[in-house]
């Protein structure tokens, strides 16, 4: 049993390379130990990994603890979010800051097991709120990247998302939303628009509220109005199963 365990423990170093322990997603990094949020590699997809910040925040809730994986954040406007359908596919931005995770990641980590969604908000007033959905996935492409949530739990900022449930993703270059228009276009963003928006957190870094141009800000509408631009907003997901 002695020999077995000393075995095993040197199975990674032995293999080296060849066949190392490649963490899944931030829930797989929380389980081995580490419970400091910052930057680390995942492999959602084979051997090519992926930086993300993970959030390893506990305050003891089963849905709280440790091992989120924030897929799209925004903090402080340093990132231009208005970009075409290749970008929101392969993911762009600073994984220190502002970044989206991909929509191909998404649907890699999404795909076989079950995730839940949380999305913090910030105001400009310091005021935070929070929304759980209990299942959250995305398709593949060839079906559009088309959002499935549901299971929501209210932590103050409201159900901005339920309405966006079975949309396929719209970028300014290409348009999947159920509008005769471009919703992309029309609210400077790119998301699981359906006519148009109850959230937009891919819109414009507004610094608060502005509504010279209606609904074009990082949009929460049912914890704020339509010209309410977020301070900060993070949108994180956990395997459940
Ligand atoms: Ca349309």
């Amino acid at each position: 049993m002695a020999i077995m365990l000393f075995l095993a423990s040197l199975l990674p170093v032995v293999l080296g390379s060849d066949c190392k322990f490649m963490q899944f997603d931030c829930s797989d990094i929380y389980n081995s130990g580490e419970t400091v949020s910052g930057i680390y590699s995942i492999y959602p997809a084979g051997d090519i990994p992926v930086w993300v910040y993970c959030e390893m925040i506990s305050d003891g809730k089963v849905e709280d603890k440790g091992g989120w994986t924030v897929i799209q954040r925004r903090m402080d406007g340093s990132v231009n979010f208005y970009r075409p359908w290749n970008q929101y596919k392969r993911g762009f931005g600073n994984v220190e800051g502002e970044y989206w995770l991909g929509l191909e990641n998404m649907y890699q980590l999404t795909r076989k097991n079950k995730y839940m969604l949380r999305v913090d908000l910030e105001d400009f007033e310091g005021r935070k709120g929070f929304a759980l959905y209990s299942s959250f996935s995305v398709g593949c492409e060839c079906a559009g990247y088309q959002l499935h949530v549901s299971g929501f739990t209210d932590g103050g900022a409201g159900d901005s998302l339920s309405g966006h449930n079975d949309q396929k993703f719209s970028t300014f270059d290409k348009d999947q939303d159920s509008y005769e228009k471009n919703c992309a276009k029309q609210y400077l963003g790119a998301f699981w628009y359906a006519a148009c928006h109850y959230a937009n957190p891919n819109g414009v870094y507004l610094w608060g509220e502005d509504d010279t141009h209606h609904a074009i800000g990082v949009v929460w509408s049912t914890w704020k109005n339509y010209a309410v631009s977020m301070k900060s907003i993070s949108m994180k997901i956990k395997y459940v199963s």
